[in-house]
């Protein structure tokens, strides 16, 4: 393999330049990938369009933006140094502190000399004769590498709705994942905002707090847990710290946002413990609920109960009856979308300035140059917001044209939904790595868990194929089928199909209707026994057989 210095020497100059990998996007899978496969003596490539590190938390910029998982285990946890030095200042980190982070996290491993930014790859090709990839990117630059690794995040295609009228509206017009780096003056200004999922929910206390009006348009209500946000002590950092190992140790195992095995036989709770609990937890605030019970996101009549008890804390809390209905969940079990964690959300309901508009009863018609016609009544607005999330898990690999063997492309291997093996490597693909891809647990649980072990898992496979002299690796088709339908089997035997979720891909029009992420248990567990019994299921220095 090309030494890391070659690849500088080649580096920059006109033409196609030649790596060991290519490395696409640079969020924190992307900065990691780097960072382990530089460590092996490879030459890398990495690629990133943003202009700066930081993934999907470069993008979205919006007021209120904060992680929903503790910033203390929303942090990598491969480098002692790195924890030692960095101090969270809050329980759950705000945008700007978590692309501080990252940023340090690039200086401090010196990341950013690895990395083209302000540059989208446009094309990926496997050239059948030299078992290498094309990789084109926008600015005109090819590069030619072994490994292709793909870090383009769960999260990074926004998606907005085709309303008619949007091009007619003459106010200023926003997205949560593409917000502005200026700051953005609402006062004085009637602000509209769409969509209520952890962005909306996010965004509309901090929108409301300076917006002469705001009005909430919202289709489907959601399930919120308050944050209970706050400053980080010395106390917490020091019992994290003093917890670190047995919390290293649990991720290997860890149920983590998934369904546990224990969760078929699990017993019923009855409404009284369940509801003594659901109170500690909403009193501690987070999105632990979902860990309430084996069998919350399996079991109806457990389910019902949790649904219940947020229903009950949504009608204490809003003062006016009809809009308290209003923001009730009911049409899905809770957890089933992703769980919102919010700061204020629904006390903002109570503010004179705060107007809800249930799309359920009016939907709306179209925008016009002054707002949004809904079938009920016109809504004056000076601006909009579309708080109405992503094309996930697929939306930035599928806008890529991939093309494996025989000019295969990724969009016709995936027209019937996604398919993977482990969610980390697709049949016909060779030397193609995703990580967080869809049937792997990706968003599912701490994402920055995921993603380490996702580039732990294939810089050992990489290493491995290096002490043997093998050029490629793929899945073969039989290992992906099974895998497959394993991934919807798990999801079957539980609620999470339930909800018109982005999970699904149910949000996108047109997108086939796929469970994407694997919500099993013991995922750390196969990838580990398939590596150690020579990569079962997968096939080196040859082409698998296509059915
Ligand atoms: O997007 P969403 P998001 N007309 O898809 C509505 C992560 N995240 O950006 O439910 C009217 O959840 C849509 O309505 P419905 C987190 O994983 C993390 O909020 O489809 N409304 C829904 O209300 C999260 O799950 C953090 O009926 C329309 C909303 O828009 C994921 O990102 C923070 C519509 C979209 O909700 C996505 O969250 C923020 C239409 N035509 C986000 N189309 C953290 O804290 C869509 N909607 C880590």
């Amino acid at each position: 393999m090309t030494s890391v210095s070659s690849v500088a020497r080649t580096g920059m100059s006109s033409g196609t330049v030649n790596c060991d990998a290519v490395v696409v996007g640079a969020g924190f899978g992307g900065l990691y990938a780097l960072h382990r496969l530089r460590e092996l003596g490879l030459s890398i490539v990495g690629i990133e369009a943003a202009p700066d590190v930081g993934g999907t938390w470069y993008w979205n910029r919006y007021p209120g933006v904060r992680c929903d998982v503790q910033s203390l285990l929303y942090s990598y946890s491969w480098s002692p140094e790195l924890r030692r030095e960095w101090r969270w200042s809050e329980r759950y980190a705000a945008q700007a502190e978590i692309l501080r982070y990252m940023d340090h996290a690039a200086d401090r491993f010196r990341l950013r000399e690895l990395i083209r930014f302000e540059t989208r790859v446009v094309s990926a090709v496997y050239g059948e004769d030299d078992k290498l990839w094309t990789v084109r990117t926008d600015r005109g630059e090819a590069f030619r590498a072994r490994f292709c690794i793909m870090a383009t995040g769960c999260l990074s295609v926004p998606n907005t709705p085709s309303i008619p009228g949007l091009e007619d509206f003459r106010g200023a017009v926003y997205h949560t994942a593409k917000w502005p780096h200026e700051p953005v003056d609402f006062s004085g200004k009637r602000v509209g905002v769409i969509g209520t999922g952890s962005s909306g929910i996010q965004a509309i206390p901090v929108i409301a707090e300076t917006a002469a009006h705001l009005s909430v348009f919202q289709r489907t209500a959601n399930f919120s847990m308050p944050s209970r946000n706050r400053s980080l002590t010395e106390q917490d950092h020091v019992q994290f710290e003093s917890g670190f190992a047995a919390y290293l140790e649990s991720l290997q195992h860890t149920d983590f946002g998934r369904v546990p095995p224990t969760a078929a036989t699990a017993p019923v709770p009855s409404r009284e413990v369940q509801w003594q609990r659901y109170e500690e937890l909403w009193q501690e605030g987070g999105g632990a609920i979902l860990y309430a019970f084996p069998n919350i996101l399996t079991h109806h009549g457990v389910n019902d109960v949790a649904c219940d008890f947020v229903r009950q804390k949504i009608r204490e809390t809003v003062q006016d009856p009809e809009t308290a209905e209003d923001l009730c969940p009911t049409g899905h079990p809770i957890g089933v979308k992703r769980i919102c964690v919010d700061s204020g959300y629904f006390q903002v309901f109570n503010r004179p300035n705060v107007a809800l508009v249930n799309l359920r009863k009016e939907p709306i018609e179209r925008f016009t140059s002054g707002g949004v016609q809904t079938s009920a009544r016109h809504v004056d607005l000076d601006a909009l917001v579309f708080a109405t999330g992503f094309d996930a898990v697929t939306g930035a690999l599928l806008a890529m044209d991939i093309r494996g063997r025989d000019g295969l492309e990724l969009k016709e291997a995936w027209a019937a939904g996604p398919r993977t093996y482990l969610g980390l490597a697709v049949a016909g693909f060779p030397n193609l790595f995703t990580i967080t891809g869809p049937g792997s647990p990706s968003v599912i649980g701490n994402v920055i868990a995921n993603c380490e072990h996702h580039v732990d898992w294939l810089v050992e496979c990489i290493d491995s194929m290096r002490r043997r002299s093998q050029q490629t690796v793929e899945p073969e088709e039989a290992a992906q089928g099974e895998w497959m339908e394993h991934v919807a089997d798990v999801a079957s035997r539980t609620l999470y199909p339930e909800a018109n979720s982005w999970y699904l891909g149910v949000n996108i029009p047109g997108k086939p209707r796929v469970f994407m992420p694997y919500v099993g248990t013991g995922y750390r567990h196969t990838c580990s026994a398939i590596a150690s019994e020579g990569y079962k299921g997968f096939l080196f220095d040859g082409a698998a057989k296509r059915s």
